[in-house]
């Protein structure tokens, strides 16, 4: 596509890239095909023959064409774009890609959820994956992240029994893409370190409006080497410019079934439109000396460092400006492992990374079919390679000569092993010692004091989603022992918290008082205080014959403008003529869209338009629905009418200076003929920034 850039990768992916057009159909020995409708038979009615080379290549290959899914993460989807780093880090890191600010690096990142298997719908309740593949000069980084800061449990080995139980219970197979049953809340009462986390996953984190508005989290602590061989703690960040942004649950579940795919057509059109998402590089940087200065342990990853006493600093961005060709050769193989560095990032002893750093290469030999899979031109570095590797399933290389080992002298030892100048890789040189036990350490035991400090920092909005999320998952589960250990387990968190599941799930409110005693909190954590942007969102515009032509134009050409999205809906498709006589075409209807799928609603004015939208069901349901789940809505002239007639009717209030009616300020915009315009339409587009008005929902 004309506006998305090329770069090293970019050229490299070329070479493998193949276009159709104008060619002959051939068998995959390039023999031309003359038929391929008709298999060879013995007379037109007898059987099909053994030799009909055509036929069991094209049903052979068509076969095996599937390749098993990832364990988790199965859904995903990828996009390419670029990094480039603000100034050198030189001071903590010697990584080349994070030294010159004129240097774009390639990128390839895939987006995913981790529950659901490869069909499922992408707007299930869910932590996100965030995989990030740079292509550096120094060879592949993997940054392979996801949309919540902390995770489940404290050490990889229990990493089988947290997917067993939140997967679909094995002798059904239900429920898909959800935590909701049983056995997911049966692990998390006997496992009380998932407390902080499940806080995080009952929030609106696990429900983002798209894979644009959500941060990224490394969650494990990386180090940072820096030239002279220093190291430095580090959390790796990604903050997305548009703000973090969730839907609501209500509308979540409906997308799931109105659009299944909703997330990757929201990124791949925001691609094509030239939207390209952007989101910073931020790292929080730790001193070796200051380990132990906290009061968690900062190896712990069920523990987040609070950026209110760890300051993220944003070091870079990263642009997705490219869609790919072809999601089975680029989403589908693309092969992340957070094992893959390169020299300035190490690891740290965090018992989750170092189970991690054993897993993904291990889980891709069985998905991916052998051990070459880093030839897969997606996965293939733009740092040349080589070595003494060989042979295996699927071998691209021709390596040339006899020798295949190392020391040799018939080669003069090539490829030699690099020194420290050249740049090869040295491990940290850390001391450990110890005795080889299977032991957790004391510094881990502290289960819940960060999921209070995540509770405080709720807005009254997020905490009521924490609990009609709760209500929701936990009322799922069949088992009233189970519900009743979660309100327990709840009260170690907070109190009121706990009577309040317990009031959805028909549990006993707890009976010892609760909380850790923690009242401080973590504003960065709120999506309140994210940043607030009308840019890029959907825009529905209702639309029947006999519209005011001049207003609604205006108004689409203020927030096309503005950057937004706007599409035209009727109860059919096709020409709408306005009261003047224009037309204009709606590419949408009630039958294949929903309020679901947008960000804001106008109502255009016009008597005619008015008593059309009136007569139609579905106009009501579309209005309810915004208002419900509290999206901003914009009408005009007599189209504000036809508000007088649903929901939005109570927040109706009487304005003294007005005879027109006037609704209170809660996202609900309207103008009348002898108002200022201009002024509506900017209020209306920063109506649409404040993302969702809650004060409908607890007001
Ligand atoms: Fe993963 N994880 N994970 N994970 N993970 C996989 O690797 C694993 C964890 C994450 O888009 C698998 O290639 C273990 C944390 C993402 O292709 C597997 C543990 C974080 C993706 C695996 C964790 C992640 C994966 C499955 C605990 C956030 C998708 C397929 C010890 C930092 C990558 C695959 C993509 C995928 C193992 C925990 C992120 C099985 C053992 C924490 C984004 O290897």
């Amino acid at each position: 596509m004309d506006n998305q850039s090329k770069n090293e990768k970019d050229s490299q992916l070329e070479d493998y890239r193949v276009e159709h057009k104008n060619t002959k159909l051939t068998t995959n020995q390039g023999v031309r095909v003359n038929d391929t409708d008709n298999s060879l038979k013995t007379g037109e009615r007898g059987p099909t023959l053994m030799e009909d080379f055509h036929f069991r290549e094209k049903m052979t290959h068509f076969d095996h064409e599937r390749i098993p899914e990832r364990v988790v993460h199965a859904r995903g989807f990828g996009v390419h774009g670029e990094f480039q780093v603000y100034k050198p880090l030189t001071k903590w890191t010697k990584a080349k890609f994070l030294q010159d600010p004129s240097v774009k690096t390639p990128v390839f990142v895939r987006f995913s959820t981790v529950v659901g298997s490869r069909g499922s719908a992408d707007t299930v309740r869910d932590v996100r994956g965030f995989a990030t593949k740079f292509y550096t000069e120094d060879g592949n980084y993997d940054l392979v992240a996801n949309n919540i800061p902390i995770f489940f449990i404290q050490d990889a080995i229990k990493f089988p029994d947290v997917v067993h139980a939140i997967k679909p219970e094995p002798d059904n197979e239900i429920p898909q893409a959800t935590a909701a049953h049983d056995t997911f809340w049966d692990f998390v009462v006997n496992h009380t370190e998932t407390a902080h986390m499940i806080m995080w996953l009952m929030s609106d984190r696990a429900i983002p409006r798209s894979f644009r508005m959500m941060e990224g989290f490394g969650v494990n602590t990386f180090r940072f080497i820096n030239e002279e061989g220093k190291g430095h703690f580090v959390k790796f960040h990604w903050k997305p410019k548009l703000g973090v942004h969730s839907l609501v649950w209500d509308e979540a579940q409906k997308i799931a079934g109105k659009d299944p795919d909703f997330h990757r057509r929201d990124i791949w059109d925001a691609i094509n439109n030239g939207d390209f998402p952007e989101f910073e590089l931020g790292v929080q940087v730790i001193e070796e000396e200051q380990e132990f200065n906290f009061d968690f342990d900062i190896l712990d990853p069920t523990k987040f460092w609070p950026e209110e006493q760890v300051p993220v600093q944003l070091v870079g961005k990263m642009t997705l400006n490219r869609n790919q060709n072809n999601f089975f050769a680029e989403t589908e193989q693309a092969a992340f492992h957070p094992g893959n560095v390169v020299p300035g990032i190490d690891f740290s002893n965090d018992p989750l990374l170092q189970g991690r750093l054993f897993s993904y290469q291990d889980t891709q030999l069985l998905r991916l079919g052998g051990p070459n899979f880093h030839e897969i031109p997606i996965n293939r570095p733009t740092a040349p390679v080589h070595n003494n590797q060989r042979d295996g399933f699927h071998q691209m290389s021709i390596d040339k000569g006899k020798v295949s080992y190392s020391a040799n002298s018939l080669r003069q030892n090539a490829p030699e092993p690099a020194t420290d100048a050249e740049n090869g890789y040295v491990h940290y040189q850390e001391k450990v010692e110890g005795y080889k036990i299977r032991q957790r350490s004391s510094s881990f035991n502290d289960h819940y004091r960060q999921a209070t400090l995540f509770w405080n920092s709720m807005s009254a909005a997020e905490k009521q989603h924490i609990i009609d999320a709760f209500h929701f998952e936990v009322g799922k589960v069949k088992d009233k022992q189970i519900r009743q250990r979660v309100v327990d387990m709840f009260n170690h968190v907070d109190g009121g918290l706990a009577a309040q599941i317990a009031q959805g799930v028909g549990a006993n409110p707890p009976s010892q008082p609760g909380g850790t005693g923690i009242t401080a909190s973590s504003p960065a954590v709120s999506q309140e205080n994210t940043i607030k942007e009308a840019r890029t969102r959907k825009v529905a515009m209702l639309l029947e014959g006999g519209f005011s032509f001049e207003p609604l134009m205006q108004a689409l050409t203020s927030l096309q403008g503005a950057g937004l999205q706007v599409e035209l809906i009727s109860h059919q498709l096709g020409m709408v003529t306005s009261e003047e006589g224009q037309q204009l075409e709606a590419m949408k209807s009630y039958t294949t869209a929903g309020s679901v799928m947008y960000d804001a609603l106008v109502i255009p004015g016009g008597q005619q338009c008015l008593n059309n939208l009136s007569m139609h069901k579905d106009t009501f349901t579309f209005l309810n629905d915004t208002f419900k789940h509290a999206k901003p809505i914009g009408a005009f002239d007599e189209g504000a009418d036809l508000l007088m007639s649903s929901d939005v009717q109570g927040t109706l209030i009487a304005d003294p200076e007005s005879t027109n009616q006037v609704f209170s300020d809660l996202g609900v915009v309207t103008v009348r003929k002898a108002d200022d315009f201009t002024a509506f339409t900017n209020e209306f587009i920063q109506a649409i920034g404040q993302h969702r008005h809650w004060m409908r929902q607890t007001g």
